[in-house]
């Protein structure tokens, strides 16, 4: 499956090897990071010099002493800034390809331009591992693509299934049957829980009923439970998921298998990931970073960054939810300089309120921005929608199906809204 991909792989790896000096420059997120990570790792293994710089995006010429570029979750998208590069590239990247790289010395690692599915199948940390397959033994480095799996929410089907076979084979990798929670205490392990999000937060009493009912103390390790337990905690979870308005396919994604990390910092690969996504957003990369390269002085920082993610973004989810206003075919929010819109917008439509197309605008430094989502059931095209709208108010906008984004001007919201749900309107009725 990986076979035509390791082809291109295989030039990047005899780049590499030839290199002085690497300069990594990687996205901020999980797959960024954890990317970025398997890359430095084999590299490091050939007791080579490398640097790594962590971007929002690829929005200039990345400027360095090295004598080669990794660009690693990105570059693909942007052939023109990649195209006024003058050293030599290698692209380990997973987003479709777009136009074409005017450059000669490049070489571009992508599942797309090898017949694969990059968007569900591969992403840059299952592309990056490739490179490292190619550089040495780096079967442990398994484990760190997963976690950039699980943190662009990929399958494990197809490329990545390859890759968890190859470290589950190699002992750094097992797969059991269980929930995709996090490890620890179970009243702990519940209430800061977002996906998904149990809406526990702030509700001792509840969650002490909702176990007691089931004969659990909130004491109890979730780890230790038996099979029994753990398909009777299951089953609760489920129920209280689909009560509280959870999207049904969100169910399969919790419920079946776990992954552990056999030789990693964080074994359980839920937590590893957001942990290591918590670093990228709180402007603390080289944490998650170290992480992935198990350097365990950073370990007790990176939990800190993470639950003080976990519960401000819980916070607002709550503070949030009494905000949200009904259209008619939609349901939406308005705030101001809210730190985040996505994070809250994915929480709310997927686990509270799942029948109607949700959209998030956040209004901060004179524009804007506009997150929607949805979810295979509900019969509208939110790339479209947030197109069309954003165009009637002078701004810009586009996206995915069931997640897409908008910059519109600050004072036309009101429009904006109106016209997003008189479009989702349109499309639900002549679905
Ligand atoms: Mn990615």
């Amino acid at each position: 499956m990986l076979d035509i991909l390791r082809v291109e792989a295989a030039k990047a790896a005899e780049r590499i090897r030839k290199a002085d000096s690497i300069h990594i420059f990687t996205h901020y997120d999980a797959d960024g990071i954890s990317s970025g990570a398997i890359i430095a790792c084999a590299v490091n293994r050939l007791d080579k010099q490398f640097h790594v710089t962590f971007l929002k995006g690829l929005n200039s010429v990345p400027e360095t002493d090295a004598d080669l570029i990794v660009l690693s979750d990105m570059g693909s998208g942007y052939p023109d800034i990649v195209s006024r590069i003058e050293k030599d590239v290698v692209i380990v990247d997973h987003h479709s390809p777009v136009g074409r790289i005017e450059k000669d010395n490049v070489i571009h690692v992508n599942p797309h331009l090898a017949g694969l599915d990059g968007t569900y199948e591969l992403c840059a940390s299952g592309a990056a591992f490739v490179v490292a397959d190619c550089l040495g033994n780096n079967d442990d480095l398994t484990a760190v693509a997963v976690v950039g799996m699980l943190g662009d929410k990929q399958k494990m089907v197809g490329g990545n299934a390859e890759i968890v076979k190859r470290g589950v084979e190699s002992g750094y990798i097992e797969v059991k049957r269980g929930l995709n929670l996090h490890s620890g205490k179970l009243r702990e392990v519940l209430t800061l829980s977002t996906e998904p999000y149990l809406d526990f937060y702030g509700k001792e009493e509840e969650l002490e009923d909702f176990l007691s009912k089931l004969g659990f103390s909130g004491d109890e390790d979730i780890d230790e439970l038996g099979e029994e337990e753990l398909r009777k905690l299951a089953n609760a979870i489920v129920l209280k998921l689909l009560k509280q308005g959870a999207y049904e396919g969100v169910v399969e994604e919790f419920v079946g298998r776990k992954l552990t990390l056999k030789n990693e910092l964080i074994e359980n690969a839920v937590t590893y990931t957001d942990v290591v996504n918590a670093c990228g957003r709180a402007a603390a990369c080289s944490i998650g970073f170290a992480i992935c390269m198990k350097d365990d002085n950073y370990l007790e920082k990176g939990y800190r960054i993470w639950k003080k993610f976990q519960v401000e973004l819980l916070e607002e989810v709550v503070r949030r939810r009494e905000e949200v206003k009904e259209g008619e075919c939609i349901r939406y929010i308005v705030m101001e300089n809210a730190p985040s819109t996505g994070p809250v917008a994915t929480i709310l439509s997927r686990y509270v309120y799942s029948d109607k197309p949700f959209i998030a605008i956040n209004i901060k430094n004179e524009s804007a921005k506009v997150s929607s989502r949805a979810n295979p059931r509900i019969k509208v095209d939110l790339g479209e929608v947030m197109r069309l709208a954003a165009e009637k108010v002078g701004g810009r906008g586009g996206g995915h199906r069931v997640a897409a984004g908008a910059m519109i001007p600050p004072d036309k919201v009101e429009e904006f809204v109106k016209e997003v749900d008189s479009i989702c309107c349109a499309m639900l009725s002549s679905s």
